[in-house]
């Protein structure tokens, strides 16, 4: 088979294992399932997903059925009569992959002497009591079963079957399918490192560091010894070794003792609307939207005018300096301070979207949200009183045509409810920068940082914050909207991370026709110098971080704020469309080329 050869998908069998196969918890997830419908395509009736069974999600997003595959079908019937419980059907997101779900929970009992063999077979001792290893040791035990039987089935069949396996979590059934001597073709791929995660957050200079540390010495410092050691025995023992980026790249061969044979970029199922304008359309009505939560939120307690207003955002798990929130609160308050020079008349609203342990909604916030409405409410019945009179009145009318006086139209009852409203809504205090209850309020760095710079939304600062330590979706009721909504409302996206494998958040963004910031630093935004159209036209800014202080790295980013906001709207709307043209570099059908590659050479290895 030569390298330009498409792969002969009818006579090989693909597993693709992933914790998060109907399992959501970060961005592996997003791989899994944005790949699925060109995985689909490209594999047909030979691909299938394989992750842990968890019944929330899977009761919701998991159709079970048999399948029809003679292959397949015999190895389950094989393992289900060894006792295992193995579920089996289809995903239920675009491309509906075949997919087998693992009861890993009902296997627990095994885990004594799954752990005895790891230590004698593969010298890790996970003598820690951590309740997630256990998962993954169970799940690692079910899916070394299943892909031996797999193998000698499909072998007997002549048909070859090959196993990719996501991040260590997944792959703890590697070591010992390389001890038995499965046949079974492997590529491993990890989406970061487990060290590599623990000394971003821990060291300011954690890339200068990186080619002197000593990984074992690290892992016991950081007592994830045992976790370090399967993620290496995962590593060293795929046939193929990938990653997401080069930048992670070079952390595999630092920490982990092994270059990647091969990356494998990220990609998203880039779907675009027939008609170009449709994106504009979306941006017009989601702003609107977001609109009722600003003035809700700002304006009971002074205004500003919505026409001037730039609606930034940064979304994500809660690692405050590895996805830069340091750096962005810091330009943040640059950009303030700039624009308070130049008496500009310009607002930026900036939401902070992440997950902290909170107890509830500020009952303030979601109070001013509610009074909002009520004025709305208000409104639109003032509204209808006039039209229906002035209607009655302009039918009846004989000789005297002109406007009667609309105010006599308005009953006692509405001016007074219309009034009080207003007036108990209107307060003396400052809109609030959180909008939850943080369980941690007094240690929050994101609250400490506002804290100390005292940007704690003033009237006469023009940068106003919105720290919302939830996630977003529609049954919010500060919001009202699903996430994709919200972005796509927004103006500009900023993700400076310093520690970020791939980073899809800035991709999300321009694929919706939102402009985006990212960090060199980032696997994505090292990834930008194989695509020439990524540049700031196409609404891609690259803030420069590498080899940089944290200080530079600041005056970079608000120069790239300040810059955005000097761009017109209409500016803004070629923008938008562009930046979905840029989206495209990112679409599966483009990037499936690398993990075909890597399993011609696995495939390469063996037969
Ligand atoms: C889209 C909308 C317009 C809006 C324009 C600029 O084209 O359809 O209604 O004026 O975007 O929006 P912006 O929020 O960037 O000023
Ligand atoms: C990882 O998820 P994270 O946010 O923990 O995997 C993602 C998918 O490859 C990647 O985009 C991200 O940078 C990694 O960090």
């Amino acid at each position: 088979m030569s390298n330009t050869e498409p792969l002969d998908t009818q006579n090989h069998i693909l597993t693709e294992i992933a914790w998060e196969v109907c399992n959501q918890v970060g961005g592996i997830y997003t791989v899994i399932r944005s790949k699925a419908p060109v995985m689909v395509k490209k594999w047909d009736e030979n691909y299938f997903l394989m992750g842990p069974y968890v019944q929330k999600e899977a009761s919701t997003d998991f159709e079970e059925s048999d399948l029809d595959h003679p292959v397949m079908n015999e190895a389950l019937a094989i393992c289900r009569d060894k006792g295992l419980d193995i579920k089996s059907g289809h995903w239920l997101v675009s491309g509906r992959p075949q997919t087998l779900l693992f009861n890993h929970k009902a296997v627990m009992h095994e885990l004594g002497n799954v752990k005895y063999y790891y230590w004698q077979n593969h010298s890790i001792d996970f003598k820690n009591h951590d309740p997630l290893m256990d998962e993954v040791l169970a799940f690692g035990y079910m899916v070394h079963i299943f892909l031996s039987e797999l193998t000698r089935v499909a072998l007997n069949h002549k048909v070859k079957p090959l196993a990719h396996f996501h991040e260590w979590m997944a792959g703890s059934a590697i070591p010992n399918l390389r001890r038995d001597q499965v046949p079974l073709q492997t590529v491993f791929t990890t989406h970061a490192t487990l060290l590599g995660r623990y000394l971003a957050m821990n060291d300011p200079q954690f890339y200068d560091h990186l080619p002197f540390l000593d990984w074992h010495k690290e892992a016991v410092h950081f007592n994830i010894e045992a976790n370090v050691k399967l993620e290496r025995a995962c590593v060293h023992g795929a046939h193929v070794f990938t990653t997401v980026s080069e930048v992670t790249g070079k952390e595999c061969f630092h920490l982990l003792g092994r270059n990647p044979d091969l990356i494998l970029p990220n990609g998203l199922n880039i779907e675009r609307f027939s008609v170009l304008h449709e994106v504009q359309n979306l941006h017009h009505d989601f702003k609107q939207l977001l609109e009722q939560f600003v003035m809700g939120h700002f304006f009971q307690s002074y205004s500003f005018d919505l026409n001037k207003t730039m609606y930034f955002f940064t979304s994500g798990r809660f690692e405050f300096s590895n996805k830069g929130y340091d750096l962005t609160l810091e330009a943040l308050a640059r950009l303030n301070h700039r624009l308070k020079e130049a008496n500009s008349s310009l607002t930026v609203v900036m939401f902070f979207i992440t997950k902290q342990p909170v107890h509830s909604i500020n009952p303030d916030v979601l109070n001013a949200r509610a009074m909002l409405d009520k004025i709305n409410h208000n409104c639109n019945a003032i509204v209808d009183q006039i039209k229906t009179r002035l209607y009655r009145q302009a039918a009846a009318s004989k000789g005297d045509h002109k406007l009667p006086n609309l105010n006599e139209m308005v009953d006692d009852y509405w001016r007074l409810r219309h009034r009080r409203t207003i007036q108990s809504w209107k307060s003396g205090v400052l809109p609030a920068v959180v909008t939850h209850n943080l369980v941690n309020d007094e240690s929050d760095p994101v609250l400490n940082f506002l804290r100390s710079s005292d940007l704690i939304n003033k009237k006469e600062d023009n940068v106003k914050i919105v720290y919302h330590p939830d996630f977003i979706s529609s049954t919010n009721p500060l919001f009202g909207m699903e996430y994709d909504d919200f972005v796509r409302a927004c103006h500009l996206g900023i993700f400076p991370s310093y520690y970020e494998p791939w980073g899809y958040t800035p991709i999300e963004c321009l694929a919706r026709g939102v402009a985006a910031v990212t960090s060199d630093l980032s696997g994505f935004g090292d990834y930008l110098k194989n695509v020439p159209i990524a540049d700031e036209a196409h609404g891609l800014f690259l803030v420069k971080r590498a080899d940089k202080s944290f200080d530079e790295a600041a005056e970079d980013l608000t120069d790239i704020m300040w810059r955005f906001i000097q761009i017109s709207s209409r500016e803004r709307i070629d923008m938008r469309n562009k930046s979905e043209d840029l989206s495209e570099a990112f679409d599966w059908k483009n990037l499936y080329s690398a993990y075909e590659k890597s399993y011609k050479m696995a495939l390469k290895t063996l037969f």
